[in-house]
């Protein structure tokens, strides 16, 4: 804790470690744990799980229109992504000292309109996981031991995967950038932290491990960031199977190009989304090294690690992913 203290200044009320499975959570997961795991799937749902930094919005964005809004003309299609699909586990994270955020925020702008007479102390993503009508696209961060033991016998899943290097990159950046984390160290011990699994969201290796174990599960589909990248189209016609969207070559073409990168960056910020601007995030980090839409490649990791971090961070690749089958691209 004198290490994580130092290190980070998001945590002001501490973090809880689970048994089993070592997972790390702000404190205030203690005060949601209980109805997140309770949380009901329904048939008509699809969960996008994944570590952080896995490549969640993407998915979600693409499962969401795949379900609702194929030919690109949703109504609600310019809403605030978490308005329209929640983020099940985000509460947790939200529930500073400072409070919720504020008003002309679009999270609680969207929970206003979809539960205007909750209280948004009581779970805000939550609340509107329950409330946003059928059929619900919902991210969750959270691995499959902490959700309902019943959820891929009733809901669809689909679980993102992306390589660690690019996770550590990825997460670290966001952990500068986000003040729920407000990580100040430097990226050598944001290293250190990710092959002690001591990052918040926990090992990775089990997240990815617990998914890979369930993947002949006809309701698990895994996909891959780097498979996404590279081939966009092949993987929303596998989506369309396992969906079962049946939607058109020509539908299929035009959400690669609606969810690729740039136009999804364009579109959050028409949303309103304005990063240099949005009460979670640090301005300067975001001027400085980008925001949440930060490179969206898979081999930006080249170049950031030296020689000696790059042979830990394989070390632990090798011991803990390695061993139960799984590989990875390392981007081009
Ligand atoms: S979060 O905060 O954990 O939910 O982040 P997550 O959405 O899982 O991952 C964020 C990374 O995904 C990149 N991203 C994309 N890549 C390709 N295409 C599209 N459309 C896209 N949208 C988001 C985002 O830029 C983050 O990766 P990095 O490497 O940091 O750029």
């Amino acid at each position: 804790m004198e290490r994580q203290n130092q290190d980070w200044k998001g945590y002001p009320n501490g973090l809880v470690r689970l048994t089993p499975g070592r997972w790390v959570f702000p404190k205030n997961y203690k005060y949601f744990a209980d109805r997140i795991y309770k949380f009901q799937p329904r048939k008509t749902d699809v969960f996008v799980m994944t570590y952080p930094k896995c490549g969640t919005t993407w998915t979600q964005e693409i499962v969401w229109t795949m379900r609702n809004g194929p030919d690109l003309n949703h109504p609600q299609a310019m809403e605030f992504l978490l308005t329209r699909s929640p983020f099940l586990d985000m509460d947790m994270l939200l529930h500073k000292p400072k409070g919720l955020p504020p008003l002309n925020d679009p999270l609680l702008k969207g929970f206003l309109k979809l539960c205007p007479f909750k209280n948004p102390f009581n779970g805000l993503m939550l609340q509107m996981s329950e409330a946003i009508p059928d059929p619900r696209t919902i991210k969750t961060h959270l691995p499959f031991s902490l959700l309902t033991p019943s959820l891929l016998d009733t809901a669809k899943v689909v679980y993102v995967a992306r390589n660690p290097k690019d996770v550590i990159v990825s997460y670290h950046h966001h952990c500068r950038m986000n003040r729920v984390h407000d990580f100040v160290g430097s990226f050598e011990d944001f290293v250190q932290y990710f092959v002690d699994d001591d990052l918040v969201y926990g090992p990775y290796w089990l997240h990815v491990k617990e998914a890979w174990e369930k993947r002949d599960h006809p309701n698990l589909h895994i996909l891959f960031y780097e498979d996404l990248k590279a081939n966009p189209s092949e993987e929303l016609r596998k989506l369309n199977t396992f969906l079962e969207t049946n939607l058109t070559e020509a539908q299929l073409e035009g959400i690669v190009k609606y969810t690729s990168f740039n136009e999804m960056k364009a579109r959050a910020k028409a949303a309103g989304f304005n990063e240099e601007n949005f009460d979670l995030f640090n301005a300067d980090v975001v001027r400085k090294d980008g925001g949440f839409f930060r490179k969206g490649e898979s081999g930006d990791w080249k170049g950031r690690f030296t020689p000696e971090l790059e042979a830990k961070v394989d070390k632990w690749t090798q011991k803990n992913m390695t061993s139960f089958g799984i590989d990875f691209k390392y981007g081009v």
